[in-house]
Parts: structure tokens; sequence; C-alpha cells
């Protein structure tokens, strides 16, 4: 009863092939529709297609991630009804082809943010890195947001203001394109890779967040879980919600899917269990305030998914993505409650055990540096960490389970 191990694909524009993810020891994939645009209809005839080519490779499609939630849903626009309708039907024909687990998120405008991509490590590799003080420098420096000031306090301005002035035309655009095109705006199509004026249009995408804060926000999350939940249920569908990354308010817009509070609050206003979670621990460990254990099993019957990487948060709030199983975050103790939990699953006959995880991102390395992968998602660097977690859990589960 060993976990779903699974990497993530993005499609047939993915450098990475199915084929060479079938060598990894990943069993299941996780993709999505990415050709369908953001608020169409996910058509049988379509997710078979892709069900079909997965399967083609001898693996299975375990998770879709992410069936997007359109921006007009969060703003809770009137055009809403109509999207939150096609949302629906893309679940219900999901159900209909076997696939069970849906991730997606319910962050304004941005998914994850980082302002280097390719920061080098010791030992050669890379990582992604979010360096707190060259946020705070792009949005008022760079995008020179409307009211950003209001946002930061003296002592954040001044020190971003000194960053900014160490910096070259060339990295201006740089971190512009990081934070900018690289993310759900990129993904989903609202920014294009060769966007003319990317601060532009990102500027607009903000401005239209004027007035929703944090309440409004949840007040049109929860409208939106209501509405779709009953239909996951009638189609024995999970939905999994990713958290916030980081979990924490950037660029003047709110996050509600970042704290204890968040869940807590999540799982009232849809108490159903089929409103889920995905446990992503490389998020969720970019706050000081958060024991992942102990919100693993908090919510172990909201969680349909895992995503387990580690995050080292420096004391200044910069943090970057650390190799899988550093010390800093302690996952084997992670690990030991998602096996509890799997065994609760398995006695009392509730919920699937064989729960999905990948190892979210990985360090570029090795072979990586000579192919093209998207940011997080390079190929041996994924592998290393989806081999460490297999022995992690693999040790673990040798320890918990009586033979
Ligand atoms: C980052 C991912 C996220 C995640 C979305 C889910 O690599 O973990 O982009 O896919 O937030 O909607
Ligand atoms: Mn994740």
């Amino acid at each position: 009863m060993e976990l779903k191990k699974t990497l993530r694909w993005f499609g047939d524009k993915d450098p990475i092939s199915l084929a060479q993810i079938a060598q990894t020891g990943a069993k299941g994939i996780v993709t999505a529709l990415h050709h369908i645009p953001n608020g169409e209809v996910w058509t049988v005839q379509e997710i078979l297609k892709t069900k079909n080519k997965i399967e083609s490779h001898g693996l299975t499609w375990d998770v879709v991630e992410s069936l997007p939630v359109h921006e007009n849903i969060k703003k809770g626009l009137a055009s809403r009804d109509l999207l939150i309708e096609n949302y629906k039907v893309s679940v219900k024909n999901l159900g209909l082809c076997g696939l069970k687990t849906i991730c997606y998120n319910f962050m304004p405008v941005l998914d994850w943010a980082r302002t280097d991509l390719n920061y080098t490590l010791n030992n050669g590799t890379e990582a992604m890195y979010f360096q707190v003080d060259l946020f705070t420098a792009f949005d008022i420096f760079i995008l020179k947001r409307p009211n950003a000031l209001q946002d930061y306090t003296k002592k954040q301005i001044i020190a971003a203001e000194a960053i900014y002035k160490t910096l070259n035309k060339k990295e201006i655009q740089e971190i512009a394109y990081n934070i900018i095109v690289v993310t759900q705006a990129f993904i989903d199509g609202a920014v294009g890779e060769d966007e003319k004026e990317p601060i532009k249009l990102f500027l607009k995408l903000l401005a239209e967040y004027n007035g929703i804060d944090k309440n409004k926000l949840r007040e049109n999350f929860s409208h939106f879980l209501n509405e779709v939940i009953p239909t996951a249920e009638k189609y024995d569908v999970n939905l999994a919600v990713h958290p916030d990354d980081p979990p924490f308010p950037l660029l003047g817009l709110p996050r509600i899917v970042s704290s204890i509070e968040d869940f807590n609050w999540l799982s009232k206003t849809c108490p159903s269990l089929n409103n889920g979670i995905t446990f992503c621990t490389g998020s969720l460990g970019a706050r000081k305030d958060h024991n992942l254990s102990k919100i693993f099993e908090q919510y172990a019957e909201r969680i349909h998914f895992l995503h387990l990487r580690s995050t080292k948060l420096l004391d200044n709030g910069d943090f970057y993505e650390t190799e899988h199983l550093d010390e800093t975050v302690n996952l084997a103790t992670v690990m030991k409650v998602i096996i509890a939990e799997q065994i609760r699953r398995k006695e009392t006959g509730r919920l699937d055990y064989n729960i999905p995880i990948r190892p979210d991102h990985g360090h570029k390395m090795l072979d990586d540096f000579n192919r093209k992968s998207n940011p997080g998602y390079p190929l041996i660097g994924r592998l290393k960490g989806l081999a460490e977690l297999s022995g992690l859990e693999a040790g673990m589960r040798y320890l918990m389970v009586k033979k």
C-alpha cells in the first residue's frame, strides 16, 4: 500500500517526455489540459485523449493539476455564473473518465512567486529563491504599483531601495520576467512569453482587485466551493486546494489559503471532505509558525494529494528550495504521520489510502543543464527528490507496519 509516486508533466509542450518520466520510478502522472483556455469546458473526448496518451506509456493519470479557477470567479464578477457552470461540467467529465483528484489554487493573479529561478548552491546545483527585499524593490521601484509604499515599513523601503540601486537593466528585466511571466498569468495564457509590455498588463490585472479584501475574496471562494463541491460529491471527485506560495499576501493582493486559520475557515465554509487540500510542505514551510506534521494530522482526512519538498527559511524571511531531505525540515516526521493516516484509512475503509505524492519541484543538476525544462521542473532534480522520498517512505513503512 505505497503512496502513489507521480511526477508532473506539462503536456506535449513539456520538454520532458512521458517516456523519460516512465524511467524515473514514477508510476503516475500529474497534468492538465494545458491547451484548453482557462474557463472553457474540458470535454470527455479531450480528457480521454490525454489519458490514453499517458496510459500508452504504462503510466496512469492520477491527479489533475490544475483545473484553473478563472480570475472572474475569484473577483466575483457577474460572468462567474457561466464559468462556474463550466467548471462543474469539467469536474463531472473528469469524474466520468475516472479522474478523482483535482488540484487547483485560489491565489489572485499570481501563482507561486520567486525572485531568482537559478540560485546556485554550493555544490553547483540550482534552486529557486525568494528574496523579500528584492521582491519589495520590484513592487515599489520596478512595477511602481500605485500605493505600494503603504504596504511596507520605512525600514523595508530603505532596504529595498538599497537593493534596487545595485541592479542593472538586465537584472531588472530578469526579475520582472521571473515574477510576472513565469507564473500563473503565463500558465493561464494571460501574459504570453512574447508580451511586449508585461508590466503594464500586470498592473492592470492587479488593479482589477482594488476593493477586494480578504473577506470579499473569502466570500467569492465560499460561493465557488458551495456551487462546485456538490458536483464533486456526485461524481466522486476530490478537490484539493494548493496552499498559497509563499503563504502571505503579496503586491497588495489578499491571500486566503496560507495558514491554519485559513484551513479552519475552509473546512467550516464547506464541510464536505470532497473539499480538500493539497498538502504542499514547500509552500507551507515558508512560515515560521507552521509545524508541518501537526498541520497534516489536523487536516488528514481532507488531504488528497501530497507535494513534499523542503524550504529553507532564513532569519530575514528569505527562503529557498533546499534539498528534499534537508534536515532543517523534518520530512521524516511528516512521512510518519502520512503513513499513520494511510494505516487509519485502510482500517476504517474510508477514503483512498493510496494517496498520490510528487516531489513538487527539484534542483537543476547534472544533465538538466543540457536540457530545457520549466522552472522548478527539471528531470534529474525531480528524479532525485522522488527517489529520496520513496526511500524515506519505504524505511518508515518498514518500521511502522507490522508484518
Ligand atoms: C508549483 C505548483 C503550483 C500549483 C498550483 C496549483 O510548481 O505547486 O503551480 O500547481 O498552485 O493550482
Ligand atoms: Mn506545491
